[in-house]
Protein backbone atom coordinates (compact mmCIF):
# COMPACT_ATOMS: atom_id res chain seq x y z
CA UNK A 1 0.00 0.00 0.00
CA UNK A 2 1.20 3.51 -0.81
CA UNK A 3 0.76 5.85 2.26
CA UNK A 4 0.84 9.75 1.32
CA UNK A 5 1.22 12.12 4.29
CA UNK A 6 -0.48 15.20 4.70
CA UNK A 7 -1.25 18.37 6.73
CA UNK A 8 -4.68 19.88 5.96
CA UNK A 9 -5.40 23.34 6.57
CA UNK A 10 -8.48 25.97 6.07
CA UNK A 11 -7.42 29.66 5.10
CA UNK A 12 -11.08 31.72 6.02
CA UNK A 13 -13.08 28.14 5.18
CA UNK A 14 -10.99 27.10 2.07
CA UNK A 15 -8.75 24.11 2.50
CA UNK A 16 -5.61 23.61 1.31
CA UNK A 17 -4.32 19.64 1.98
CA UNK A 18 0.02 19.91 2.06
CA UNK A 19 1.47 16.75 0.76
CA UNK A 20 4.90 15.93 3.00
CA UNK A 21 5.79 13.07 2.30
CA UNK A 22 4.87 9.61 -0.05
CA UNK A 23 3.64 12.23 -3.23
CA UNK A 24 4.62 12.67 -6.80
CA UNK A 25 8.41 12.26 -6.98
CA UNK A 26 8.81 15.17 -10.13
CA UNK A 27 12.48 15.80 -9.74
CA UNK A 28 14.40 18.90 -9.82
CA UNK A 29 14.35 21.74 -12.54
CA UNK A 30 12.46 24.92 -12.31
CA UNK A 31 8.82 24.72 -11.24
CA UNK A 32 6.90 24.94 -14.69
CA UNK A 33 9.15 22.01 -15.63
CA UNK A 34 8.16 20.03 -12.76
CA UNK A 35 4.36 21.66 -13.17
CA UNK A 36 4.18 20.53 -16.27
CA UNK A 37 5.63 16.97 -15.32
CA UNK A 38 2.81 16.59 -12.60
CA UNK A 39 0.26 17.43 -15.17
CA UNK A 40 1.81 14.68 -17.83
CA UNK A 41 2.73 12.14 -15.68
CA UNK A 42 1.31 11.54 -12.34
CA UNK A 43 -2.66 12.90 -12.52
CA UNK A 44 -3.66 9.64 -10.77
CA UNK A 45 -1.91 11.28 -7.55
CA UNK A 46 -3.78 14.57 -7.78
CA UNK A 47 -6.90 13.07 -8.74
CA UNK A 48 -6.36 10.45 -5.18
CA UNK A 49 -4.62 13.03 -2.91
CA UNK A 50 -8.47 16.12 -3.78
CA UNK A 51 -10.79 14.41 -4.97
CA UNK A 52 -13.47 12.17 -3.52
CA UNK A 53 -13.56 9.88 -1.38
CA UNK A 54 -10.46 10.80 0.57
CA UNK A 55 -11.07 14.50 -0.52
CA UNK A 56 -14.28 16.61 -2.32
CA UNK A 57 -14.48 19.59 -4.83
CA UNK A 58 -13.40 22.48 -2.19
CA UNK A 59 -9.71 20.69 -1.55
CA UNK A 60 -6.59 22.57 -2.78
CA UNK A 61 -3.50 20.10 -2.37
CA UNK A 62 -0.04 21.80 -2.31
CA UNK A 63 3.06 19.50 -2.81
CA UNK A 64 5.93 20.81 -0.75
CA UNK A 65 8.91 20.34 -2.89
CA UNK A 66 12.51 21.56 -2.98
CA UNK A 67 12.65 25.22 -4.31
CA UNK A 68 14.77 25.60 -7.66
CA UNK A 69 15.18 29.17 -7.39
CA UNK A 70 18.31 29.72 -5.13
CA UNK A 71 17.00 32.81 -2.91
CA UNK A 72 13.50 30.41 -2.28
CA UNK A 73 13.44 28.32 0.93
CA UNK A 74 10.65 26.10 0.09
CA UNK A 75 8.87 25.35 -3.58
CA UNK A 76 5.01 24.89 -3.97
CA UNK A 77 3.11 23.10 -6.72
CA UNK A 78 -1.32 23.82 -6.12
CA UNK A 79 -3.50 21.48 -7.77
CA UNK A 80 -7.10 21.33 -6.98
CA UNK A 81 -9.94 18.75 -8.27
CA UNK A 82 -9.39 19.40 -11.92
CA UNK A 83 -5.80 20.44 -12.26
CA UNK A 84 -3.01 22.40 -11.60
CA UNK A 85 -3.03 26.01 -10.36
CA UNK A 86 -0.42 28.69 -11.01
CA UNK A 87 -0.27 30.36 -7.52
CA UNK A 88 -3.00 30.11 -4.94
CA UNK A 89 -3.17 33.00 -2.52
CA UNK A 90 -5.16 31.10 0.22
CA UNK A 91 -2.77 27.84 0.04
CA UNK A 92 0.17 29.58 0.58
CA UNK A 93 -1.50 31.25 3.80
CA UNK A 94 -2.31 27.31 4.66
CA UNK A 95 1.48 26.64 4.02
CA UNK A 96 2.93 28.93 5.80
CA UNK A 97 0.62 28.43 9.09
CA UNK A 98 1.59 24.75 8.84
CA UNK A 99 4.98 24.80 8.19
CA UNK A 100 5.05 26.43 11.49
CA UNK A 101 2.83 23.87 13.25
CA UNK A 102 5.66 21.57 12.09
CA UNK A 103 8.23 23.32 13.16
CA UNK A 104 9.69 24.30 10.11
CA UNK A 105 9.67 27.77 10.50
CA UNK A 106 9.23 30.68 13.10
CA UNK A 107 7.68 34.08 12.61
CA UNK A 108 9.75 36.05 10.07
CA UNK A 109 9.79 35.98 6.21
CA UNK A 110 10.58 33.14 3.76
CA UNK A 111 10.32 32.73 -0.04
CA UNK A 112 8.23 30.50 -1.99
CA UNK A 113 9.05 29.13 -5.06
CA UNK A 114 5.96 28.10 -7.40
CA UNK A 115 5.47 27.67 -11.16
CA UNK A 116 4.21 31.15 -11.79
CA UNK A 117 7.48 32.94 -9.89
CA UNK A 118 8.92 33.24 -6.31
CA UNK A 119 6.42 34.87 -3.66
CA UNK A 120 7.41 36.61 -0.34
CA UNK A 121 5.26 35.54 2.61
CA UNK A 122 5.71 36.85 6.18
CA UNK A 123 4.44 34.89 9.30
CA UNK A 124 3.29 37.39 11.91
CA UNK A 125 3.72 36.87 15.96
CA UNK A 126 0.15 36.92 16.29
CA UNK A 127 -0.22 33.96 13.10
CA UNK A 128 -1.66 35.74 10.38
CA UNK A 129 0.35 35.22 7.19
CA UNK A 130 0.93 38.06 5.04
CA UNK A 131 1.55 37.09 1.23
CA UNK A 132 2.97 39.20 -1.58
CA UNK A 133 2.62 37.63 -4.67
CA UNK A 134 3.89 37.90 -7.98
CA UNK A 135 3.24 40.82 -10.15
CA UNK A 136 -0.24 41.28 -10.79
CA UNK A 137 -1.99 43.55 -13.64
CA UNK A 138 -5.50 44.35 -15.99
CA UNK A 139 -5.14 42.49 -19.41
CA UNK A 140 -8.21 43.95 -20.75
CA UNK A 141 -10.74 46.77 -19.39
CA UNK A 142 -14.78 46.62 -19.72
CA UNK A 143 -15.13 43.54 -21.56
CA UNK A 144 -19.00 43.13 -22.75
CA UNK A 145 -19.65 39.51 -23.28
CA UNK A 146 -22.55 37.76 -24.60
CA UNK A 147 -23.84 35.01 -22.09
CA UNK A 148 -26.34 33.09 -23.53
CA UNK A 149 -29.59 33.41 -21.42
CA UNK A 150 -28.35 36.61 -19.71
CA UNK A 151 -27.49 38.75 -22.08
CA UNK A 152 -24.35 41.08 -21.94
CA UNK A 153 -21.85 41.00 -18.78
CA UNK A 154 -19.08 43.61 -18.60
CA UNK A 155 -16.16 42.60 -17.00
CA UNK A 156 -12.10 42.80 -16.55
CA UNK A 157 -9.89 40.14 -17.47
CA UNK A 158 -6.59 40.53 -14.87
CA UNK A 159 -3.79 38.12 -13.61
CA UNK A 160 -3.18 37.61 -9.98
CA UNK A 161 -1.24 34.23 -10.28
CA UNK A 162 -4.40 32.50 -11.92
CA UNK A 163 -6.89 33.97 -15.07
CA UNK A 164 -9.65 36.17 -13.97
CA UNK A 165 -13.04 37.83 -15.31
CA UNK A 166 -14.10 40.05 -12.25
CA UNK A 167 -17.58 41.17 -12.28
CA UNK A 168 -18.87 44.33 -10.85
CA UNK A 169 -22.34 44.52 -12.35
CA UNK A 170 -25.00 41.84 -12.28
CA UNK A 171 -28.11 40.77 -10.94
CA UNK A 172 -27.24 38.20 -8.40
CA UNK A 173 -27.25 38.77 -4.26
CA UNK A 174 -24.03 37.63 -2.86
CA UNK A 175 -25.25 35.44 0.09
CA UNK A 176 -25.30 31.51 0.76
CA UNK A 177 -28.74 31.41 -0.06
CA UNK A 178 -28.16 31.84 -3.92
CA UNK A 179 -25.39 29.53 -4.77
CA UNK A 180 -26.70 27.17 -7.08
CA UNK A 181 -27.76 30.71 -9.34
CA UNK A 182 -24.00 32.06 -8.68
CA UNK A 183 -22.46 28.82 -9.65
CA UNK A 184 -25.04 28.42 -12.54
CA UNK A 185 -24.89 32.11 -13.84
CA UNK A 186 -20.48 32.24 -13.60
CA UNK A 187 -19.84 28.70 -15.12
CA UNK A 188 -22.09 30.54 -18.32
CA UNK A 189 -19.76 33.17 -17.95
CA UNK A 190 -16.89 31.42 -17.75
CA UNK A 191 -17.81 29.20 -20.95
CA UNK A 192 -19.06 32.72 -22.85
CA UNK A 193 -15.79 34.39 -21.93
CA UNK A 194 -13.90 31.31 -22.66
CA UNK A 195 -15.12 30.98 -26.51
CA UNK A 196 -14.89 34.92 -26.76
CA UNK A 197 -11.39 35.92 -26.88
CA UNK A 198 -10.49 34.46 -23.75
CA UNK A 199 -9.65 30.75 -23.24
CA UNK A 200 -7.16 31.11 -20.62
CA UNK A 201 -9.65 32.53 -17.80
CA UNK A 202 -10.39 29.74 -15.27
CA UNK A 203 -11.88 31.61 -11.83
CA UNK A 204 -14.85 33.89 -12.85
CA UNK A 205 -15.30 36.51 -9.37
CA UNK A 206 -18.50 38.39 -8.93
CA UNK A 207 -18.36 41.48 -6.48
CA UNK A 208 -20.91 43.63 -4.17
CA UNK A 209 -20.91 45.68 -1.39
CA UNK A 210 -20.56 43.50 1.83
CA UNK A 211 -23.81 43.38 4.42
CA UNK A 212 -21.17 43.52 6.81
CA UNK A 213 -19.28 46.84 8.46
CA UNK A 214 -15.58 47.28 7.72
CA UNK A 215 -15.25 45.11 4.53
CA UNK A 216 -14.74 47.01 1.25
CA UNK A 217 -16.08 44.52 -1.06
CA UNK A 218 -17.67 41.23 -0.99
CA UNK A 219 -16.77 38.23 -3.30
CA UNK A 220 -18.00 34.97 -5.08
CA UNK A 221 -15.28 33.39 -6.54
CA UNK A 222 -15.90 30.12 -8.63
CA UNK A 223 -12.90 28.11 -8.99
CA UNK A 224 -11.76 26.05 -12.53
CA UNK A 225 -13.60 22.84 -11.19
CA UNK A 226 -16.52 24.44 -10.39
CA UNK A 227 -16.38 24.66 -6.52
CA UNK A 228 -16.23 28.23 -4.61
CA UNK A 229 -13.81 29.68 -2.84
CA UNK A 230 -14.44 29.90 0.77
CA UNK A 231 -11.90 32.19 1.12
CA UNK A 232 -11.76 35.92 -0.06
CA UNK A 233 -9.17 34.44 -2.60
CA UNK A 234 -5.78 35.81 -2.45
CA UNK A 235 -4.91 35.35 -6.24
CA UNK A 236 -8.68 37.21 -6.90
CA UNK A 237 -7.77 39.46 -4.92
CA UNK A 238 -4.55 40.66 -6.41
CA UNK A 239 -6.62 40.68 -9.71
CA UNK A 240 -8.74 43.07 -8.00
CA UNK A 241 -6.40 45.27 -6.63
CA UNK A 242 -4.41 45.39 -10.28
CA UNK A 243 -8.44 46.45 -11.52
CA UNK A 244 -8.35 49.09 -8.61
CA UNK A 245 -4.73 50.68 -9.23
CA UNK A 246 -5.30 50.81 -12.99
CA UNK A 247 -8.55 52.86 -12.59
CA UNK A 248 -7.24 54.81 -9.39
CA UNK A 249 -9.56 53.38 -7.21
CA UNK A 250 -7.07 53.03 -4.49
CA UNK A 251 -4.17 54.31 -3.41
CA UNK A 252 -0.86 52.50 -3.42
CA UNK A 253 -0.08 51.26 0.07
CA UNK A 254 -3.99 51.88 1.26
CA UNK A 255 -5.80 49.10 2.74
CA UNK A 256 -8.54 46.68 1.07
CA UNK A 257 -10.78 44.68 2.39
CA UNK A 258 -12.15 41.96 0.76
CA UNK A 259 -14.38 39.49 2.08
CA UNK A 260 -15.46 35.74 1.06
CA UNK A 261 -19.36 34.91 0.38
CA UNK A 262 -18.91 32.58 3.99
CA UNK A 263 -17.84 36.79 5.93
CA UNK A 264 -13.97 35.81 5.85
CA UNK A 265 -11.62 38.52 5.12
CA UNK A 266 -8.19 39.00 3.56
CA UNK A 267 -6.29 42.59 3.73
CA UNK A 268 -4.91 43.45 0.34
CA UNK A 269 -2.40 46.03 -1.09
CA UNK A 270 -0.38 47.01 -3.44
CA UNK A 271 3.59 48.79 -4.30
CA UNK A 272 3.74 49.69 -8.28
CA UNK A 273 5.84 47.65 -10.11
CA UNK A 274 5.64 49.54 -13.43
CA UNK A 275 3.14 51.78 -13.09
CA UNK A 276 3.03 53.13 -16.91
CA UNK A 277 2.18 49.07 -17.82
CA UNK A 278 -0.49 48.65 -14.50
CA UNK A 279 1.63 46.23 -12.95
CA UNK A 280 1.34 45.56 -9.14
CA UNK A 281 2.95 43.49 -6.64
CA UNK A 282 -0.13 42.46 -4.09
CA UNK A 283 0.09 41.76 -0.57
CA UNK A 284 -2.58 39.85 0.56
CA UNK A 285 -2.97 39.19 4.61
CA UNK A 286 -5.01 36.08 6.42
CA UNK A 287 -5.45 33.67 8.97
CA UNK A 288 -5.03 29.92 8.04
CA UNK A 289 -5.59 26.83 10.83
CA UNK A 290 -4.09 23.51 10.99
CA UNK A 291 -7.37 20.77 10.99
CA UNK A 292 -5.59 17.29 10.57
CA UNK A 293 -2.36 15.07 10.31
CA UNK A 294 -3.40 12.83 8.32
CA UNK A 295 -1.39 9.56 6.47
CA UNK A 296 -3.58 8.67 3.22
CA UNK A 297 -3.49 5.07 2.25
CA UNK A 298 -3.92 3.91 -1.46
CA UNK A 299 -5.18 0.49 -2.03
CA UNK A 300 -4.45 -0.65 -5.21
CA UNK A 301 -7.14 -3.21 -4.79
CA UNK A 302 -9.43 -0.31 -3.96
CA UNK A 303 -11.87 0.61 -7.52
CA UNK A 304 -11.26 4.14 -6.34
CA UNK A 305 -7.79 3.90 -4.96
CA UNK A 306 -6.83 6.75 -7.48
CA UNK A 307 -9.94 9.34 -6.70
CA UNK A 308 -13.27 9.91 -8.45
CA UNK A 309 -12.47 11.08 -11.54
CA UNK A 310 -15.03 12.81 -14.17
O1 LIG B 1 -6.62 31.88 -2.78
O2 LIG B 1 -5.65 32.18 -4.71
C1 LIG B 1 -6.45 31.60 -3.99
C2 LIG B 1 -7.25 30.50 -4.56
C3 LIG B 1 -7.27 30.08 -5.86
C4 LIG B 1 -8.17 29.02 -5.92
C5 LIG B 1 -8.69 28.83 -4.67
N1 LIG B 1 -8.11 29.75 -3.84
Amino acid sequence: MKSIRVLDSHTGGEPTRLVLDGGPDLGGGPLEERAARFRRDFDAYRSAIVNEPRGSDTVVGALLVPPHREDCNFGVIFFNNVGLLGMCGHGTIGLVVSLAHLGRIKPGGLKIDTPVGAVTAELHPDGSVSVQNIPAYREARDVAIDVPGHGIVRGDVAWGGNWFFLVGEHALRLELASLEALTEFTWRVRQAVNAQGFPAVDHIELFAPSPLPGADSRNFVLCPGNAYDRSPCGTGTSAKLACLAADGHLAEGAPWVQESIIGSRFIGSYRWLDRPHGTIIPTVTGTAHVMAETTLLLDERDLFCWGIRA
